[in-house]
């Protein structure tokens, strides 16, 4: 049997064993009642893109084949950090985000390029239908020029691309780079994106896929659920959160925001997106404000 349907139907059997399928049906008719831009934004970290691709690949094609269509965003960091690092550019981070030089961008937008591709081949060869999007969707400025160098922050989200590939029943997979009205391409932090286009989107939906699956305690263990509201001062204070952790956090908090209070951001990991989508139990990480 093609691996992809093997992996789907584990995904199925997976399901049925952790929830009734009156449970799973009340899920699945609720997305399906939503305009196909509110469903959902998962964003997959490069970590995930790297190490659980098969997993990414059978779980976003398991929702084309019950009629859903997720907008995927992602990034490439761990691969940027190989590649710069092979270049012989030395890693400089400020708050999180990478410093980028002109000779780092030409890196930047090849990796994330063939990141895109990846993803996008991986789907179709699933008998998936993906479209790549690397560039179009978000028009940025420097953030700091001094201080990041080509590092873009979003100022504008352009939907007409991810609109495109929605009405052809295509899953939209972004890259996370920007162009100011210039014409220059910029680097930007795809949470940072990711939060932009929630915003304009207002998806039922936030997902971010992660390596570790879950927002992390000091023991290592995945934390169920944070509400911000009493949780955050304590928990960014704690010295285990590492900065990655901190500006999704931080970024999350923002996001939340501006967002209703009915909208919560799950992390999980790709295996287990259906369970958190189409189960009352969820999994990983649930931050609510
Ligand atoms: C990020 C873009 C990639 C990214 C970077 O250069 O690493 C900035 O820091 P992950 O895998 O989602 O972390 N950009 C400005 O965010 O990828």
């Amino acid at each position: 049997m093609d691996a992809h349907l093997q992996t789907r139907q584990t995904i199925v059997r997976l399901l049925s064993s952790m929830a009734s399928a009156k449970e799973i049906s009340q899920y699945l008719k609720r997305f399906s009642q939503l305009d196909s831009k509110r469903f959902a934004v998962v964003k997959v970290g490069g970590a995930v893109l790297r190490d659980d691709l098969a997993a990414l690949t059978s779980s976003l094609a398991f929702l084309q084949d019950v009629g859903l269509t997720p907008i995927v965003i992602h990034g490439a960091g761990p691969q940027l950090d190989e590649e710069l690092s092979a270049a012989g550019i030395v890693k400089q981070t400020v708050n999180g985000l990478r410093v980028t030089s002109p000779e780092a961008l030409a890196i930047v937008r090849r990796v994330f390029q063939s990141q895109n591709l990846k993803l996008v081949e991986a789907l179709q060869s699933g008998d998936g239908r993906a479209t790549s999007i690397i560039s179009g969707v978000f028009e940025a400025d420097y953030l700091d020029r001094d201080t990041y160098g080509l590092v873009g922050e979003v100022k504008k989200v352009n939907l007409a691309p991810i609109e495109a590939s929605l009405q052809a029943g295509s899953i939209p997979v972004i890259a996370s780079l920007g162009e100011t009205a210039g014409g220059q391409i910029l680097n930007v932090n795809a949470d940072f994106a990711a939060n932009e286009l929630v915003q304009v989107l207002q998806p039922y939906k936030i997902v971010f896929l992660t390596g570790t699956g879950g927002l992390l305690d000091d023991n290592g263990k995945v934390i169920d659920s944070i509400n911000l509201s009493t949780e955050y001062e304590h928990l960014i204070e704690q010295p285990w959160i590492n900065g990655g952790m901190r500006v999704k956090i931080e970024q999350i908090k923002d996001l939340l925001d501006k967002l209703p209070l009915t909208s919560s951001v799950s992390i999980t990991k790709p295996a287990e997106l259906a369970k958190e989508l189409f189960t009352h139990k969820g999994s990983g990480t649930l931050v609510r404000r």
